[in-house]
């Protein structure tokens, strides 16, 4: 194949994806839509340049403007998250955990974490499963005991295993909080003094949150007695991929050097004006946002579990977050629900549940699916849309109807969501290819 088919097959490959995604529902959790005006940002010529170190000592010339969006980008996220200090650069959320464990501990430390059926993300993981925080940074992990039934940390047992490691010689340097199967808020202010009086740090990863924590409708970390927060720019807050660090004045300057020089070089200047902007739109539209994706998450769990879908977190209305998680296995399994669903353009994704990995289950066909309704939500999804979604997914994976069928109703459905919503301009499609090369869509 020559290179000139492959450069021409990669514009239509990603143009193919837009069409796709504009036929869709789009139910990853960690996922959202960009406004174009953040869409617009990804393509400026920030993306080319470099600009290692803090605005106005910066390693290289050129930065006059970068400067300027750099400390607006850090302005704006104090604000949204009513913090003392914020730091823009982190190019993940894997990169702002990073950064958090090289600031606040040291290889050989213990971290308590969620595991990953209990919610616990990747970035927080043992050395044995390739997680971020063993692997890389050399920290050991010890699991919060986790209740299934509240579906979050279980309190009182932590107090008892963090005064057992203490004792055994072993006590933890950090506690992590916040995950990526996150129905309710994690307990924060009931553990924070008890880990401070531990001597440990305690960071709350919001990547997921992060939207519903601007628009204040979920726990507030920092006030709770966390001392950073790290965050993903683009899952409920609606930025382009990347990562966000907040805390405390008095953490910034070790949060700073572990950022740069020690977890980037170049931080991704286009996505830092991308962030600027979303941060910007949370601002200003972000509460309304955060209500509406609570809402809508409450009502896709009610509509299914109507349908006879178990839905985890019942005893407490199913979740007080943008994400769901269902019980599939009398169905199918996850990763075969996954797949079923995809064919008919419904996109979410399996889901280890809390007691998978003990029952002998592979990530690969876990027992759950999870749902996500912060995408659905900014294209201007409502309560009445979630009984709708409902519907298409119980035709699916209980009357076994056949996808692509389904696929066409679903499009037909998507004809009225076309838009960004909760945005300042929003006169190019959500999913509208914009070519710069001028190839229709
Ligand atoms: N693993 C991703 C998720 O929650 O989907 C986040 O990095």
């Amino acid at each position: 194949m020559s290179a000139k088919s492959q450069f021409n097959d990669v514009l239509r490959l990603m143009r193919e994806h837009h069409k796709w995604f504009d036929k869709s529902i789009p139910l990853i959790a960690s996922e959202n839509i960009p406004s174009p005006a953040v869409r617009e940002a990804l393509m400026s010529d920030f993306g080319n340049r470099y600009a290692e170190g803090w605005p106005g000592e910066r390693v290289y010339a050129g930065c006059i403007y970068i400067d300027q969006v750099e400390l607006i980008c850090n302005e704006l996220a104090k604000k949204v998250f009513r913090a003392e200090f914020a730091d823009c650069r982190p190019t993940s959320g894997v990169v702002a955990n990073l950064a958090i464990y090289a600031a606040f501990s040291d290889p050989g430390d213990y971290m308590m974490a969620a595991s990953i059926p209990s919610g616990g993300h990747i970035s927080h993981g043992k050395k044995e499963h390739f997680g971020t925080a063993g692997l890389v940074h050399g920290l050991n992990i010890e699991h919060y005991p986790f209740s299934k039934e509240e579906m979050t940390i279980d309190v009182d047992a932590t107090k008892k295993k963090i005064t057992e490691m203490t004792r055994d010689n072993k006590p933890p340097k950090l506690g992590m909080f916040g995950g990526s199967l996150f129905l309710f808020p994690h307990p924060v202010k009931e553990l924070a003094d008890f880990m401070h009086d531990h001597n440990m740090y305690v960071n709350y990863d919001g990547a997921h949150v992060a939207g519903l924590i601007a628009g204040g409708e979920f726990q507030d970390p920092l006030k709770e007695g966390a001392d950073s927060m790290t965050m993903s720019s683009h899952k409920t807050l609606w930025g382009p991929q990347g990562g966000i660090i907040v805390s405390m004045e008095k953490h910034s300057e070790l949060i700073k050097k572990a950022i740069f020089p020690g977890n980037t070089s170049s931080h991704h200047l286009h996505h830092v004006a991308g962030k600027a902007i979303a941060l910007a739109e949370s601002l200003e539209f972000g509460k309304e946002y955060a209500k509406q994706v609570i809402n809508n998450a409450k009502a896709i769990a009610q509509a299914l579990a109507g349908h006879g879908f178990e839905v985890l977190g019942e005893k407490r209305g199913y979740t007080a977050s943008h994400q769901i998680a269902v019980d599939v296995s009398k169905f199918a399994d996850g990763g075969t629900v996954e797949k079923n669903l995809e064919k008919a353009n419904i996109i979410l994704n399996r889901q280890l549940l809390p007691g998978d990995i003990k029952s002998g289950r592979h990530y690969m066909h876990p027992s759950g699916i999870r749902i996500g309704v912060p995408e659905i939500t900014r294209l201007g999804m409502k309560e009445n849309e979630m009984k709708e979604i409902a519907d298409f997914i119980k035709r699916v994976v209980i009357d076994k109807q056949d996808p692509s069928r389904v696929a066409q109703d679903v499009s037909n459905f998507r004809v009225q969501f076309k838009k960004v919503h909760y945005t300042f301009d929003n006169s190019v499609g959500a999913y509208e290819y914009k070519s710069l090369l001028g190839i229709p869509q």
